[in-house]
């Protein structure tokens, strides 16, 4: 043999050793593991999911804004409860007014929450809420802190969601019931000191964070329906500004972890983990805990903590939280997110 076509067997050796060694490397990736499950988390139930317009999400919080802070007794806050009823009505739903007196730090306002109900016939139920004050003071700001805030992130846009999944339920109907509730004062709570009024802090056992989340603790104690329930819930607050992130809240992950991860990954799935972050963030005392102790309905709290670690935005309790700060893309991958959870919820019973 000569010496060239020896060399020339010796490199065609060598690359089928290459190849040979490259596939050995490759093929755990290539084949699936053994103990990897095949099915993903939340079995994608074959459904056809309307899509959420955060066009129409977002008209929905300028209209909110447009009739100025939303602090409960105000003339604003009037006009506004009456558009909402109104729009709701004209969604198809069954709306009730639950009027009741918010015991404040600072004095007794009339407020109200207002529950819309999608098919209330039915026994399966979901339950979606946000709360529709806006915060009367901006005590986060450095200028006019003692002027009420117009609350276009901290209020209207989880309303706006639910406004806009009323609107696409109709167009889109399901057998399955759902409650639309905002919830009212619940952002009059004092950040800074005790009430100096004793019957509050009596009343709240000395704990400051019952301050706040007035109409959720009311509806609490007060359900729309005796013995009200519904499978499962989400609360919406800060649902809308732009570079918003959603961390897994710890309430939520307390007492509704199944919820919290079906939602989460549905949110992966969509390709919305950007917005949707797998980090923990601390307990929020926000409505759902209300709605909890109340209910023990499994509440899961899509709250906007843009910083790291997770932290309300620059924009809370401040005259920033205006219509500038909206995001028409966020307001959506919210709403797609809920409208996949209820959607497939439905197709499931079928
Ligand atoms: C959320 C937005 N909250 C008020 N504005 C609820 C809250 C309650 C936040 C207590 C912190 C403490
Ligand atoms: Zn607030």
């Amino acid at each position: 043999m000569s010496k060239s076509s020896s060399r020339q067997k010796m490199a065609y050796g060598l690359i089928v050793i290459l190849v040979l060694s490259i596939l050995v490397m490759a093929l755990p990736k290539i084949l699936p593991k053994k103990d990897t499950p095949v099915t993903p988390v939340v079995p994608a139930v074959s459904v056809d999911v309307p899509a959420f317009s955060g066009d129409s999400a977002f008209v929905y919080v300028k209209k909110q804004v447009d009739f100025g802070p939303r602090v409960p007794g105000s003339p604003a806050h009037k006009s506004c409860a009456a558009w909402l009823v109104a729009s709701f009505k004209k969604y198809g739903l069954t709306v009730i007014e639950q009027p009741f007196k918010a015991k404040a730090y600072f004095g007794t306002l009339d407020a109200v929450n207002i529950i819309g109900q999608y098919k209330p016939e039915l026994p399966n139920r979901i339950l979606l809420c946000a709360h529709w004050d806006s915060r009367h003071i901006a005590d986060k700001d450095t200028k006019d802190q003692d002027k009420p805030i117009l609350g276009a992130d901290d209020g209207a846009s989880g309303v706006a969601v639910l406004l806009e999944m009323a609107r696409i339920l109709q167009q889109n109907p399901v057998e399955y019931g759902v409650d639309f509730i905002c919830f009212d004062a619940e952002d009059l709570g004092d950040e800074r000191t005790p009430s100096s009024d004793a019957s509050i802090m009596a009343q709240s056992g000395g704990n400051t964070t019952e301050t706040w989340c007035l109409g959720s603790q009311y509806w609490s104690q007060n359900l729309h329906k005796p013995g009200y329930k519904a499978h499962f819930g989400i609360l919406f607050d800060m649902v809308g500004a732009s570079g918003a992130k959603f961390p897994r809240e710890g309430i939520s992950m307390l007492k509704a972890p199944e919820f919290v991860n079906k939602i989460w990954a549905v949110a992966a799935e969509l390709g919305f983990d950007d917005l949707f972050v797998n980090t923990p963030a601390g307990q929020i005392t926000d409505d759902h805990y209300f709605v909890m102790r109340g209910t023990n309905i499994p509440t899961v709290d899509i709250i906007g903590m843009p910083k790291s670690p997770p932290m309300f935005g620059d924009h809370h309790h401040t005259h920033f939280d205006n219509l500038t700060i909206i995001d028409n893309d966020v307001l959506r991958k919210v709403g797609q997110v809920t409208a996949t959870v209820i959607y497939r919820a439905a197709a499931q019973l079928r």
